[in-house]
């Protein structure tokens, strides 16, 4: 009964700066991924799969998507304990300001926490793409005897600015700790890895930033100091403080997601013959809202490595390398290449497509005669006929009231217009 014993955190997001646009309007644990599932859907998941069941959502600004998403997804049964609870960052006469970083987040929600029973907190990120079993995770915990446990994982040296880089002793207890380095400041800093880790240059142990605290540690740290982040203040202060910080290597996928390129990456890599995020493994479900979509409509179209949700209407000529997302409608001799479009959150009457068609004007979905590479569509979008948005490296990061291009990658913002004849 080990899972009665935790209590599981979602990080769901600060302000969501680095994937702006889509974190405009929504929360952060409210992006739509896969065409179907919620950011949010990924650890909350991966807890229910090992029956850890009692879980909080931290985020920044409480959006109404996010707060229906979940109210309608994650229903349990009555009598059970479980629940999943979204905690928003409120101002209080004590608290003026919102959340400072990623633990005082966890700090300004310890009275909800403290009500319930748990010894272990499980703290997770919420933008970050895998399938982990956190049972074994926390057997290592309690069999190490550690505070703190983090999950971590080699990393090649180029990629080793953007984490926590940690060395471990020969019992796997963390010795230093250095929070995203500067490339000219890794000498030294790589570990022993296993040989594949190590054929594939993966040198550098990363900290994954999911953590196990004991809960008498956590409340010592959250009302004896005042140390904002997990990453920047805690983890390394343990360390130096003398607490028991143990390593636990995890050599699964993990993708963290958490900027534009790498979820556009994350995404397409969905539709490889053998993806790395299985969504199709029944031992490891991710669980989404039930909508009750009719099955997709195609007509004429050639698709080669996609994945279309439910619910959608597609005349195009091809879809290549693509995920489509519910409720798309793509119109006539229309190319899609490259592209995650999210899908619309409602269909259109009828009536209200022969009159927008009537009057030449665009209507919710794709039109006709469009191409479509390299490109996130963001929901409810309006495309017209004969439009062209061909993202790629040659294209400069801009933003205008339509669109913001990041690193290639063209993001057609939420609800967009995007009139007959447009080039991009
Ligand atoms: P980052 O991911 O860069 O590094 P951070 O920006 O603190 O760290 O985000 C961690 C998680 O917390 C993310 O899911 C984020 O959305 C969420 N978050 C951030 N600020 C928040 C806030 N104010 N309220 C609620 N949630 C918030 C961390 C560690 C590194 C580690 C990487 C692994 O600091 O050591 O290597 O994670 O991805
Ligand atoms: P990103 O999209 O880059 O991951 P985050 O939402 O994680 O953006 O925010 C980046 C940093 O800004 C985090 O360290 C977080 O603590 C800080 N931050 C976010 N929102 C606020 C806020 N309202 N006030 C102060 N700091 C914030």
């Amino acid at each position: 009964m080990l899972n009665k014993k935790v209590l599981s955190i979602i990080l769901g997001g600060g302000q969501g700066t680095r994937l702006f646009p889509l974190t405009s309007a929504r929360s952060k644990p409210a992006v739509p991924i896969a065409g179907k599932y919620r950011l949010v859907d990924i650890p909350i998941s991966n807890c229910i799969n090992c029956n850890l069941k009692r879980i909080f959502v931290l985020t920044q600004f409480n959006s109404a998507s996010l707060n229906r998403h979940v109210k309608n997804t994650y229903q349990f049964s009555l009598f059970s304990e479980a629940f999943v609870d979204i905690l928003a960052a409120e101002q209080t006469p004590e608290n003026p300001t919102w959340f400072q970083g990623t633990a005082d987040a966890v700090r300004q929600c310890m009275h909800h926490f403290n009500s319930h029973n748990y010894e272990y907190a499980l703290i997770l990120s919420g933008d970050q793409l895998y399938q982990m079993d956190f049972m074994d995770m926390l057997h290592a915990h309690i069999n190490s005897g550690a505070d703190i446990t983090v999950a971590t994982q080699p990393v090649k040296a180029k990629d080793a600015s953007a984490f926590g880089i940690l060395k471990t002793d020969e019992h796997h207890f963390i010795r230093t700790f250095t929070e995203k380095p500067p490339q000219d400041q890794l000498a030294g800093w790589d570990s022993e890895v296993s040989e594949e880790m190590e054929k594939e240059g993966r040198l550098y142990l990363a900290s994954m930033g999911i953590y196990i605290f004991n809960r008498t540690l956590l409340e010592d740290v959250m009302f004896n100091t005042n140390d904002v982040d997990f990453g920047k203040d805690i983890i390394p202060n343990a360390i130096t403080g003398n607490k028991k910080v143990l390593g636990y290597q995890y050599e699964g996928y993990w993708e963290d997601i958490g900027t534009i390129s790498a979820f556009y990456e994350a995404n397409l890599a969905l539709t490889d013959d053998i993806p790395r995020f299985n969504l199709f493994d029944k031992s490891k479900s991710i669980y989404t809202r039930g909508r009750i979509l009719p099955p997709t409509k195609m007509s004429g179209t050639f698709v080669e490595r996609s994945m279309i949700a439910e619910g959608c209407i597609i005349h195009a000529k091809s879809i290549e390398r693509s995920v489509i997302g519910i409720r798309t409608r793509i119109g006539n001799d229309t190319i899609v290449k490259n592209t995650y479009i999210m899908g619309n959150d409602r269909y259109e009457s009828i009536e209200e497509i022969e009159k927008a068609e009537s009057e030449g004007m665009p209507h919710l979905g794709i039109g006709n005669r469009c191409e479509i590479y390299n490109t996130i569509v963001d929901k409810d979008c309006m495309i017209g006929d004969d439009v062209t948005i061909k993202g790629g490296e040659h294209l400069a990061d801009t933003e205008n009231e339509m669109l913001v291009i990041r690193d290639g990658v063209v993001v057609i913002k939420k609800g967009a217009f995007i009139p007959n004849g447009t080039k991009i």
